[in-house]
């Protein structure tokens, strides 16, 4: 794929910062926003941008909470009192559930409020009207409350792409039992882990889901998971099963008595129950959302109801341009962040039309996105450039085929280049529809970087500037400030805090603080937001114009397909195979995914290499994590690079596998190890055809320093 981040010549470039992130870019050319498109956006005068202002900060953002309903407006908009454990909209009452479903009911119960397309051509798609989805979440309240559950526990789902799933969180929501989510494609056992980390008596799932034309086992999944959580110590008593078809069981493990239920059986004694929304505090918790860090466990971030719910309906409001009688598609998993946050509770908030889809974009075929746009009249679309790289490679002419017409269309997830960006801008939006390039996080709960659609000029490969309210800055290592629109790249972090922050991770409030605050902390005394920046582990630089560029992550997170994998999880994956003795992940370009994951390994003395370990590694992540996980490569190297303390140096190996300069290695303990593991690896990938393009500037950057502290 050619990369315009190559073509560079000296007297474009910038030079690297303090922060010692060197960024080499060609500032690409603007595209203005369509006309058509500025005429009808929620934001479209630049005006808008001064309701935001800091001087009006926190107040700001009462325009956002304004767009929800309240059972009692707050009493403080921002209390900082417990920083950096900021609150948002202290003594205000109100329900999500509420919110998305019985006030859009009362208004328009007929509309669709989720189009559901099952995989499977054959099968017609499912529209759920406000009326209908407001009888499902009250029964599977119903069903919940039964079991016992209440306000402050919490329900571990493993659920696929189906519209069961909107409905049983938003009947969590209801009563105000926490949600946790695990995306259906992790394994059973890292569904077991965060039922256990979150502390789960409940776990909801699915018989079985399509996938590429296969209808997927799921439920042997949740077998593994309450074994795992067991292990953990913790008891899950119930296992709540939908089933993909009603009334007929499509997978293959048996139920296991007292404990495993068919929903639709529990449902048919619930009929038409109706349980009121429980009265919660804007402080109280929504839900959690795991997510990968730099250590192996993972971390549950915890999101508020109050804020987070304004900040996701303002944001869909402005930045998705959503009005109630659009058609929204966001062509990604509820199981992120991206699908509570913009399929379900921000584009519900608005009582817009959502749509699902619950298998491969390119099932049965590379036209199938398209199919569905055209037939729904779909005129927002939103999904990962992983996709967008995929589809284009796959299909790059099959968007023309189809009669559909996008207004706006989103991307997520990653940075997304110039070229891919061009092609969905010109061949999926036919150049009649905005880009926003969103760049947020599983912590922010919502966009922080993006341009306004109407308004705004795009730039490709940026995601634009700081949305409003939030006032980014660019660190570096020292603490200081690079200069804006200086183009010299640091450490972004966000200055005051936004609604839709999340307000802890789950069990591990010292983490939270360790991870995001101290860094650039001034004073762990102060209850004041200006000494408390935001640290979002991402390298960035802000261009004259005020664009923001996002590098990456600074930590040892590696993002496959727009999905952050944390190094020592899939390390110790690994080593819970007996031969192995150290493990270590490294990030692998890659032109569809992003990045893939290769794994090393060295065995316990005396262990032979063989294929079978191998296997063995591939199956330990494979069950650990999930086949997102699963490595390009695993090599069995005689040692690993290691410093003179026993680090493992996790760049010289990154190097290794990208074909790149190993850089200085003089420092370690064992440097002629390093020549032995460049001709074994690379000879085999050449003799794979696996040998990379010629890697950008930042590309390269990124694979020199991975896993530098
Ligand atoms: C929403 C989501 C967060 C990390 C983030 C950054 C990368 C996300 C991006 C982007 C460049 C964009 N990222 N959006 N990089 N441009 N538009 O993706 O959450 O899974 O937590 O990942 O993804 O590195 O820090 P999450």
């Amino acid at each position: 794929m050619a990369d315009d981040l190559n073509d560079v010549t000296d007297d474009e470039t910038n030079e690297s910062s303090e922060a010692q992130i060197a960024v080499h870019w060609r500032e690409e050319d603007y595209y203005e926003p369509p006309a058509a498109l500025t005429a009808q956006a929620n934001a479209s005068d630049p005006a808008i941008r001064e309701q935001f202002t800091e001087d009006k900060f926190p107040d700001c953002f009462t325009a956002y909470a304004d767009l929800l309903t309240w059972y009692k407006p707050w009493d403080t908009v921002l209390d900082t009192s417990t920083a950096p454990f900021w609150k948002w909209f202290v003594g205000g009452e109100l329900n999500a559930s509420y919110n998305c479903v019985d006030r859009h009911m009362q208004t328009h119960p007929n509309k669709a409020a989720l189009i559901w397309i099952p995989e499977p051509e054959t099968e017609a798609h499912q529209a759920i009207t406000y009326r209908e989805l407001y009888v499902r979440v009250n029964e599977f309240a119903a069903v919940l409350k039964d079991l016992g559950l209440k306000a402050g526990d919490r329900i571990t789902f493993h659920m696929p792409m189906v519209p069961e799933l909107p409905v049983a969180m938003l009947a969590a929501a209801r009563l105000g039992v926490v949600h946790s989510q695990v995306f259906a494609g992790f394994s059973g056992t890292a569904a077991g882990h965060r039922i256990a980390d979150s502390g789960s008596t409940v776990l909801v799932t699915m018989d079985g889901y399509y996938r590429s034309g296969d209808l997927l086992d799921h439920k042997v999944k949740a077998d593994e998971a309450v074994e795992a959580a067991a292990k953990e110590g913790q008891h899950v008593d119930k296992v709540l099963v939908f089933r993909r078809y009603p009334g007929q069981y499509s997978a293959k493990t048996p139920m296991v008595e007292g404990r495993d239920v068919f929903v639709d059986d529990l449902l048919a004694a619930h009929k038409g129950e109706i349980v009121e929304p429980a009265r919660l505090s804007a402080t109280d918790p929504l839900f959690l959302m795991y997510t990968s860090g730099t250590t192996g466990r993972p971390k549950g971030c915890q999101h508020s109801i109050g804020g987070y719910m304004s900040y996701v309906a303002g944001t869909s409001k402005y930045y998705q341009d959503i009005h109630p009688d659009d058609t929204y598609w966001c062509m990604a998993d509820i199981g992120w962040i991206t699908g509570h946050s913009y399929i379900v509770y921000g584009p519900l908030a608005l009582g817009t039309t959502s749509v699902m889809y619950e298998g491969t974009p390119n099932y049965p075929d590379a036209g199938r996105p398209w199919r569905i746009a055209q037939q729904l009249g779909v005129n927002i679309f939103h999904t990962s450039p992983t996709a967008i790289r995929m589809l284009r490679k796959v299909g790059p002419d099959e968007p023309a085929k189809y009669n559909y017409h996008f207004k706006t269309m989103t991307t997520v997830g990653e940075p997304i280049e110039p070229e891919v960006w061009r092609w969905y801008y010109e061949t999926v939006g036919k150049g009649q529809a905005a880009i926003t390039d969103t760049w947020w996080q599983t912590e922010t709960g919502g966009f922080l970087g993006s341009t306004l659609p109407g308004i705004d000029k795009m730039k490709p490969g940026s995601c634009g500037p700081a949305a409003l309210g939030i006032y980014p800055v660019i660190l570096d290592e020292d603490s200081h400030e690079v200069p804006r629109g200086s183009g010299k790249a640091g450490n972004i972090c966000i200055r005051a805090p936004w609604p839709g922050e999340f307000q802890t991770i789950w069990g591990q409030p010292e983490r939270f603080v360790s991870t995001y605050y101290a860094k650039y902390n001034r004073d762990p005394e102060s209850k004041d937001w200006h000494d408390w920046p935001y640290f979002a582990g991402d390298g960035a630089l802000e261009a004259a114009d005020g664009y923001f560029r996002i590098l990456g992550r600074v930590d040892d997170v590696i993002n496959v397909a727009g999905h952050r994998l944390g190094t020592k999880e899939l390390e110790s994956a690994a080593l819970t195979v007996n031969e192995v003795a150290e493990a270590a992940a490294v990030p692998v370009i890659d032109d569809i995914r992003g990045r893939v994951v290769e794994m090393y390994i060295s065995l316990k003395p005396g262990v032979e290499a063989s294929a079978d370990v191998e296997n063995k590694v591939k199956v330990a992540i494979e069950t650990d994590i999930g086949k997102i996980a699963r490595p390009k490569n695993i090599w069995i190297v005689p040692d690993m690079p290691k410093t003179r303390s026993g680090k493992i140096m996790r760049r010289v190996i990154a190097a290794t596998s990208n074909f790149t300069d190993t850089g200085d290695i003089s420092t370690l303990a064992n440097p002629e190890v390093v020549d032995k593991i460049r001709e074994q690896v690379q000879s085999a990938k050449r003799a794979k055809g696996e040998v990379p393009r010629e890697l950008s500037e930042t590309e390269e950057h990124e694979i020199k320093s991975f896993g530098q502290e």
